[in-house]
C-alpha cells in the first residue's frame, strides 16, 4: 500500500517545525510496519523568499531522505490550488491512497496514520473511498480549539450538510484522504481554489454517491491561522452556493455520477 500526503504550505516556517518532529518519531516506524509506505509532499504556496529557504532548510536537516519532498510554487494558488498541485504529482506516480493535511500539525500524525489504516480496511471490506477527519469533542478524543473558531466552524459546517443534504459533520478538518480512482475522478471539479477547495472536493463526492466515512480525530489549534472570521466565510458561503446550483443543474439534467 503506498500513500501520498501533501501538506500545502504558505509561509510556514514557524509552524512547521512542529510537524517535522513528529514526522521524525513516525517515519521510522512506518517504514517497519510492512503494510504502509508513507511519503509526503509539502507543496510550498509561493511563500516569501526567506520563508521558503527556512522550510528548505528546516527539511533538509531533518534527512527524511525520499519520505519527504519539497514542491515549491513559484506564486501563490491558495490552500486548495497548492494541495491540487501536489496531488496532482501524486497520481501521476501511481499512489495507491492519496490524501492532505495542515502543515501547523494541528491533527497529530498518528491521526493520519489511523485514518489510512482504517480507508485500507474499510475500501476492501466495504467498498469505503474516502475517510476525513471529523474534529468531535468527545471521550476519547482531545479537541483543543479557540472557542470562537469552534463555533462559527461549527455554524458553518452545519449549514453546508444541511443547505447540500448530506449527513457529513465536518466539511473542513484540515485531514482527508481517498482511494486514487475516485479522487481522480473529482479532482478538477472544485471551482475555488482557496478554503473550500476541499469541502467541494468532499461534496462532489457524496453528490456523485461515493461511500465516505468520517473519524473522529485528534485536534491541538496552534493559533495563528490564515483564516479570517470576519473576512472569509462569507467569501465560503458564496463559493458553496454557486456550487450548490451546479450540483443541482446537473441534477436537473438527469446526469449521475461525478458532475
Ligand atoms: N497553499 C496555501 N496554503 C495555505 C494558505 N494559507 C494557509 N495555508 C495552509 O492551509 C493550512 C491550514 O491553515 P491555517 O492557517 O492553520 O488555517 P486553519 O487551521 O484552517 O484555521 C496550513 O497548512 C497552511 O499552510 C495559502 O494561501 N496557500
Ligand atoms: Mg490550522
Amino acid at each position: 500500500m503506498r500513500a501520498f500526503v501533501v501538506v500545502p504550505a504558505f509561509n510556514e516556517a514557524a509552524r512547521l517545525p512542529r510537524l517535522l518532529e513528529e514526522l521524525g518519531g513516525y517515519l521510522p516506524r512506518a517504514a517497519q510496519a510492512a503494510d504502509f509506505d508513507v511519503r509526503f509532499c509539502i507543496v510550498d504556496d509561493g511563500s516569501r523568499q526567506e520563508q521558503f529557504a527556512a522550510e528548505k532548510r528546516l527539511i533538509r536537516e531533518a534527512e527524511f531522505g525520499d519520505a519527504v519532498r519539497l514542491v515549491r510554487l513559484e506564486s501563490n494558488r491558495g490552500k486548495g490550488g497548492a494541495i491540487l498541485a501536489g496531488l496532482e504529482i501524486g497520481l501521476a506516480e501511481g499512489f495507491d491512497y492519496l490524501g492532505f493535511m495542515d502543515a501547523d500539525g494541528a491533527v497529530p500524525v498518528r491521526e493520519l496514520h489511523r485514518a489510512l489504516a482504517y480507508l485500507v480496511t474499510a475500501h476492501r471490506d466495504a467498498g469505503v473511498t474516502g475517510v476525513v477527519g471529523s474534529r468531535i469533542r468527545m471521550l476519547g478524543r482531545l479537541v483543543e480549539r479557540n472557542p470562537l473558531r469552534h463555533y462559527v466552524g461549527r455554524a458553518f459546517a452545519t449549514f453546508v450538510s444541511s443547505w447540500f443534504s448530506q449527513g457529513v459533520y465536518d466539511t473542513q478538518c484540515g485531514l482527508k484522504i481517498f482511494e486514487r480512482e475516485t479522487l481522480r475522478r473529482h479532482l478538477q471539479i472544485p471551482e475555488d481554489k482557496r478554503w473550500v477547495w476541499d469541502t467541494q472536493l468532499l461534496l462532489s463526492m457524496l453528490h456523485a454517491g461515493d461511500t465516505i466515512h468520517e473519524l473522529p480525530v485528534d485536534w491541538r489549534e496552534t493559533g495563528n491561522s490564515k483564516v479570517s472570521l470576519v473576512r472569509d466565510p462569507l467569501t465560503m458561503i458564496w463559493h458553496l452556493v454557486r456550487f450548490r446550483r451546479r450540483l443541482r443543474a446537473l441534477r436537473a439534467s438527469g446526469r449521475s455520477g461525478p458532475i
